[in-house]
C-alpha cells in the first residue's frame, strides 16, 4: 500500500503517471493541481485530487498530512523554452518549489521523485554518449534549476536521509497531454501533423540529434527507480536515461514509412535551436541499467506505430 501525492498531476507526465500509479497501488494516489489546471475525466473520477501549488509549502504539508502520503512525485516545472522567457518564474517553481517539497518530505518522512533533464548539460559537456558523471554547466534557466535541483536533492539525502531519486529525462513523446514549451516538442507535434494530414514546419534544424523517449517508458523509469532497492543505488540525483536519439530527418523518414504523404519544411526557431545545440546528441545510460535495471521497451519505429495508431483512433 502506497500513498502518493503527484504535484503537477495534470501536466504532460502527471496525467499519465497518476493513472498508472492508481493502476498499480491501492492506497491514496492524490492528484495535486493548481487552479486553472483542474483534473478532468478519468483523472478526476479515479481518485482523490487536491489543490497543491508548489510555491505554497502549507498546501503541500496539508495534502501530505491529510492523505498520509509516503511518496511525492514533484512534476511542477516550466519546460526549457518557456523558462527562458520567464526565468524568474522558472526559478520560483523549480527551486523554491523543490525546497518546499523537500522540507515537507523531511518533516513527514516522504520519498521524493523530481525529474531532471538532459537540460543539465551544456556546450562544454561531451556530446556523444554523454557520461553519467560529467560537466554540468548549462546556460539556460531550465538547466540551472535542474542542476541545482539535483544538488539540493542529493544534499537532502546525505544531510537528512530524505529518500530523493531522479532521472534526467530526454524529450518525452506522448499522444495524451501536450508538453508545452519544451525544446523537444517538435517530436510530438510532427505526429499530430502526420495524423491530421497537415504539413509540418519543423523549428529544429536537420542534423540536430537529441535523446527521446516514449511516455510508457518514462512512466516505467519514474516508477522503476522509486521501487528500486536503495542498497543498489550508487547514484540518486539524477540518472541518465534514454531510449533513442534522432534528428528531424530521421523521425520524418520513419513517419513517412506509414504516412508517405507527410511533408516537412523547416522554420528554425533560434531560441529552441540554441538550446538544442547545447544538449547532448546521445546519453550513456549504463548506470541506470546496472543500478536499477532500466531497460526501455520502445525504439523509434515502435513508438511511431503506436503514436499513429493512438492518434488515428482519436480522429
Ligand atoms: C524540454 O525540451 O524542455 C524538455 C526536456 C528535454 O527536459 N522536454
Amino acid at each position: 500500500m502506497k500513498n502518493v501525492l503527484i504535484i503537477g498531476s495534470t501536466g504532460q507526465i502527471g496525467t499519465e503517471l497518476t493513472l498508472e500509479l492508481r493502476r498499480i497501488y491501492n492506497g491514496n494516489i492524490v492528484a495535486g493541481y493548481i487552479p486553472g489546471a483542474e483534473p478532468k475525466g478519468e483523472l478526476l473520477e479515479s481518485g482523490p485530487s487536491i489543490v497543491v501549488d508548489i510555491t505554497q509549502d502549507k498546501q503541500i504539508a496539508e495534502a501530505v498530512h491529510k492523505y498520509k502520503v509516503d511518496t511525492i512525485y514533484n512534476l511542477a516545472a516550466l519546460l526549457s523554452a518557456t523558462a527562458e522567457t520567464k526565468p524568474q518564474l522558472a526559478w520560483k517553481i523549480g527551486m523554491d518549489g523543490l525546497f518546499n517539497v523537500l522540507e515537507v518530505a523531511r518533516e513527514f518522512g516522504c520519498a521524493v521523485f523530481t525529474p531532471s533533464s538532459i537540460g543539465v548539460f551544456g556546450n562544454n559537456t561531451p556530446k556523444d554518449r554523454t557520461p553519467q558523471d560529467t560537466i554540468r554547466s548549462p546556460r539556460t534557466m531550465y538547466g540551472v534549476t535542474k542542476v541545482s535541483g539535483e544538488l539540493l536533492s542529493d544534499y537532502y539525502f546525505i544531510r537528512f536521509g530524505v529518500d530523493t531519486r531522479s532521472v534526467r529525462f530526454p524529450g518525452l513523446i506522448s499522444h495524451i497531454a501536450p508538453p508545452g514549451g519544451g525544446t523537444t516538442d517538435y517530436a510530438v507535434d510532427i505526429y499530430h501533423s502526420a495524423a491530421k494530414g497537415e504539413r509540418f514546419v519543423c523549428p529544429i534544424a536537420a542534423g540536430t540529434f537529441m535523446d527521446m523517449m516514449y511516455m510508457p517508458d518514462a512512466l516505467s523509469a519514474a516508477i522503476g527507480l522509486m521501487e528500486a532497492d536503495p542498497a543498489r543505488l550508487i547514484h540518486r540525483n539524477a540518472f541518465n536515461v534514454t531510449a533513442m536519439s534522432f534528428d528531424p530527418e530521421m523521425i520524418y523518414a520513419n513517419i513517412r514509412k506509414y504516412v508517405p504523404e507527410l511533408v516537412m519544411d523547416y522554420a528554425v526557431d533560434p531560441l529552441r535551436q540554441a538550446i538544442a545545440d547545447s544538449w547532448p546528441n546521445s546519453l550513456d545510460d549504463s548506470c541506470a541499467r546496472e543500478e536499477w535495471g532500466w531497460n526501455p521497451a520502445y525504439d523509434l519505429d515502435a513508438m511511431t506505430r503506436d503514436m499513429l495508431t493512438q492518434l488515428r483512433k482519436r480522429g
